[in-house]
């Protein structure tokens, strides 16, 4: 059986205070009746609205990003920070994060390390671009990315992490992966994580599938043996979010 589904909304850097309340209204009114861990990734600046508006108890609230310490770092938000005001949850390595903020597999692996060490569970995100899919190197991309990680935490640390598979060309394209593909890498990543982490790790390891996930071809990528749950973008601004959730069920 799979584990416990994840389904994360990351609403990137998007929002208004009236359309985010609207939209917590129908989250909230969600009828969730699955074991499932929903999880809302809001812009630092709408921390506090969210905590003030989300009150279905499926949901935790995440950080789309975040920096091991605090201190002068101007523009930067720490674990402590995130901490402090009672988050548990974090993404980091985001392809957007690794194309526009140049956060190599090194940087991302000591994000990881960090806000595991700190108790934070961390959505890990992996994914080929478009040319490393064409040139055959896929595989090799999303392990050495997975593996960077690997190398920077201890066994037992994987109770904190997720991995969320995204291929970049998939991401806000409108070019969903077909379940075969999003298949084929997702069970290359749990194949990997049992030869070199451990049978039981990678068995409960939740690896999500990114990038153009809809309420319409949600339930197809479901039904993928090693697909448990979904990291959500645009999709994740709009109601229809509810019927990704309801695809885990
Ligand atoms: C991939 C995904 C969410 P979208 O980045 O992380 O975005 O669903 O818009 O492709």
């Amino acid at each position: 059986s799979k584990p416990q589904p994840v389904v994360a909304a990351n609403w990137k850097c998007n929002g208004t205070v009236a359309a985010l309340t609207e939209l917590l209204a129908v989250f909230n009114d969600a009828k969730v009746d699955h074991d499932v861990q929903c999880v809302v990734a809001p812009a630092f600046v709408h921390f506090g609205l969210v905590q003030a508006q989300l009150k279905n108890t499926k949901f935790a609230i995440s950080a789309q990003n975040c920096i091991a310490k605090s201190g002068a770092f101007t523009g930067e938000v720490s674990i402590a920070l995130l901490k402090d005001l009672g988050l548990k949850w974090v993404i980091l390595g985001h392809s957007e994060r690794r194309q526009y903020y140049g956060e190599t597999n090194d940087v991302v692996a000591s994000k990881v390390h960090a806000c595991v060490g700190a108790g934070l569970i961390v959505i890990a995100c992996i994914g080929e671009t478009l040319k490393e899919r064409e040139d055959g190197r896929t595989a090799a991309v999303v392990i050495g990315q997975l593996a960077a990680i690997a190398k920077t935490i201890r066994v037992n640390d994987w109770e904190q992490v997720v991995v969320a598979y995204e291929p970049v060309w998939a991401i806000g394209t409108g070019k969903v992966a077909t379940p075969e593909q999003a298949q084929e890498v997702h069970h290359i990543i749990r194949q990997w994580m049992a030869s070199n982490v451990g049978a039981e790790v990678a068995s409960k390891l939740r690896i999500l599938y990114g990038g153009s996930v809809t309420a319409a071809n949600a339930d197809t990528l479901y039904r993928c043996a090693d697909i448990n749950g979904f990291l959500v973008g645009g999709a994740s601004l709009k109601p229809e979010f509810t019927k990704i959730i309801a695809a885990t069920k």
